[in-house]
């Protein structure tokens, strides 16, 4: 696990999204750079600029919008391309705010909140409950986790693992039970220890989609059974590697469960943090927090100002 203190200053916490966002900055930046040696901003400098936007993740819907307030502000004048990456960049705070909201385990009437994981195998599901238990357990919750994810073997023993780093009870039955037996007899376990929350971990992957979306639905039916407002929050893991084929994701997991919010990781490294933009733009849905990095402490509240700097390489 990484050495670096639980509770980071402000700048040592900016200036690792910037270094963990570079590989995606980097392209926009040279790129920006590239087209503006102090030069008129012309028709044909915009189109270029929304293509370079476009092939950043930002989306097509984003790449148009930025470009046409950057054109109404400046066509025809001189504009430096430091001048172009802060008007983007103040654009893209102000299309990522309103999504920017926190997953607070809110009190509920009957103990635990209940929070379920889902996302494709790999995107960073168990690692996220984790370093949630890390978080909310740091904050005086008691917090107890659900090995929810029978189907393979390593996914209850990671989770164990989760469980002795933060403290947390963990909830398990054998590889190969039943999944939704397993979350029924975690939610009874949680509420008989007085838990304030509930993580459910959920396989990412079975024999095939159909069989995913039943074991999901069945989860839900038996949470339900016993309080009908869980789960409290269904939260989407993204992986933020995956660009543009996060939207199919999105799509095929809000088709299966109510998706309350999403959390995007491994957006240290990735070359397409731009797809944060894009989901934002494009499904409204609350970006809860991000992932940037594989430690307890690597999962952060999501800063729009913070963000869209970082993304355009603009030092604080
Ligand atoms: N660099 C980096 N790695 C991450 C991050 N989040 C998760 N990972 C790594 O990604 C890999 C997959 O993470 P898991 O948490 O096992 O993913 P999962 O969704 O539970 O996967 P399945 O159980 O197979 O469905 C692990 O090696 C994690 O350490 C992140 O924010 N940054
Ligand atoms: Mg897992």
């Amino acid at each position: 696990m990484s050495a670096e203190p639980t509770t980071p200053e402000k700048k040592g916490w900016f200036a690792r999204l910037r270094e963990g966002l570079s590989k995606s900055s980097r392209r926009l930046v040279d790129g920006i750079s590239g087209l503006f040696v102090k030069r008129r901003l012309d028709a044909a400098t915009l189109e270029e600029l929304e293509d370079l936007l476009i092939t950043a993740d930002l989306g097509v819907e984003t790449a148009a919008k930025l470009t046409a307030n950057l054109a109404r502000e400046k066509f025809d004048k001189e504009v430096t391309g430091d001048e172009v990456r802060a008007a983007f960049a103040a654009d893209i705070a102000e299309i990522l705010a309103p999504v920017a909201v926190p997953l607070e385990p809110r009190e509920v009437p009957n103990k635990p909140f209940v929070v379920l994981m889902v996302g494709v195998n790999g995107s960073g599901k168990t690692t996220t409950i984790g370093k949630l238990a890390r978080q909310w357990t740091g904050a005086g919750k008691k917090v107890v986790l659900a090995a929810g994810d029978t189907f393979r073997a390593a996914a209850i023993e990671q989770l164990r693992v989760w469980g002795e780093r933060t403290g947390c009870p963990v909830i398990e039955k054998p590889h190969g039970s039943d999944a939704a037996a397993l979350a029924y007899d975690a939610l009874v376990e949680a509420r008989a220890r007085g838990a304030d929350v509930l993580l459910v971990d959920t396989a990412g992957r079975l024999q095939n989609k159909a069989a995913l979306m039943d074991e999901l639905a069945k989860v839900i039916r038996v949470l339900k059974k016993q309080e009908p407002d869980a789960p409290h929050a269904t939260v989407l893991v993204l992986d933020g590697t995956v660009g543009q084929n996060a939207h199919q994701q999105v799509k095929a997991f809000r088709e299966m469960v109510d998706v309350t919010g999403l959390i995007v990781t491994k957006l240290d490294g990735s070359a397409r943090g731009g797809i944060v933009v894009a989901l934002a733009q494009s499904q409204g849905l609350p970006v809860h927090a991000v992932g940037v990095g594989e430690g307890a402490d690597d999962l952060r509240p999501f800063e729009p100002r913070a963000f869209a700097r970082s993304l355009m390489g603009i030092e604080e």
